[in-house]
């Protein structure tokens, strides 16, 4: 029943309640040159024991599906701190006919960057946006001299869903299993075959998303606006060492394409998605992209 709740809830949040906020403040620490800097953008911070936590995004926003996401964090006299064992989980709050309900999402525990010890990297996929009816919040916690300390720092996320665009979506599969698929690559389709990641998890509990191992992705991309055709180069998807899955998608020109998907178990069951055929023009469960 409360699972049944929540696919409500989500059904709710992807018609479109997102909220808006943003971040304009850039990291340009000269004292900590990182990996990628350019594009790491304040998304969140806050400050527990005169110690402060900064969360940065690869934008100045983030979306529901995949985002990279780093961690830093400072002491009073403004020193960047590796060490500290930090951690840090994503947790929605929402509020339904006077109910709070938790759960979180995808996410990988924060490492130090190579060469950085003083700034951490992980990632998050993101389940629902941001709305009047529930927030995200990051539970962050580390340590210092023994003392631990904990903060909560509010995470606006925003829908990225549009209606030629969606890089992020969820599925009921035939095993009673909900999962989620976020895709990576191509962040920058192109006219071609496409290098293709997608991450693949599934809903074990409200508070842990783990990661799907040893399935198959296939992937159909086809053009909905040219008599559905599709194109060469396709390659079902699999799952690398890094724990994304891999393979290859055909975009012979450009344009919308929908990325038609169909999951498999490693029994090669179909558990989400349906094959394209004449008299059915698209899968349950697919990606968008436009360009
Ligand atoms: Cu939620």
């Amino acid at each position: 029943m409360k699972h049944l709740n929540h696919l409500l809830l989500i059904a709710a949040a992807i018609a479109g309640l997102a909220s808006c906020k943003k971040e304009d403040d850039a990291v340009a620490s000269p004292g900590n040159p990182a990996p990628g800097a350019a594009e790491m953008q304040l998304v969140a911070s806050g400050t527990v024991d005169g110690y402060t936590v900064e969360i940065y995004g690869k934008g100045t926003n983030l979306y529901t599906g995949y985002n990279t996401v780093y961690a830093r964090l400072k002491n009073a006299a403004g020193s960047y701190l590796g060490d500290a064992g930090l951690t840090w989980e994503p947790v929605m709050t929402m509020t339904m006919g006077g109910m709070e309900h938790t759960h979180g999402c995808p996410w990988s525990a924060p490492v130090a960057v190579a060469g950085n010890a003083s700034l951490y990297e992980g990632y998050m996929v993101f389940i629902m946006a941001s709305s009047s009816m529930g927030h995200w919040d990051l539970k962050v916690n580390f340590t210092i001299g023994g003392t631990t300390h904990e903060l909560h720092l509010p995470l606006p996320v925003l829908d990225s869903e549009s209606e030629f665009h969606k890089v992020y979506t969820s599925s009921m599969g035939s095993d009673g299993t909900t999962y989620f698929l976020a895709m990576l690559e191509p962040a920058a389709p192109k006219t071609g075959v496409n290098d293709m990641v997608v991450g693949l998890f599934r809903r074990e509990s409200d508070s842990a998303f783990p990661v799907v191992d040893g399935y198959t992705i296939r992937v159909d991309p086809r053009m909905p606006g040219m008599g559905n055709h599709g194109a060469p180069g396709n390659e079902d998807l699999v799952q690398g060492t890094d724990g994304f899955y891999h393979g290859k998608a055909g975009f012979s020109m450009t344009g919308y394409w929908k990325v038609n998907l169909m999951v498999e178990n490693s029994a090669g069951q179909l558990l989400c998605g349906n094959a394209v055929t004449t008299e059915v023009a698209e899968s349950s469960v697919s990606f968008k992209v436009n360009f």
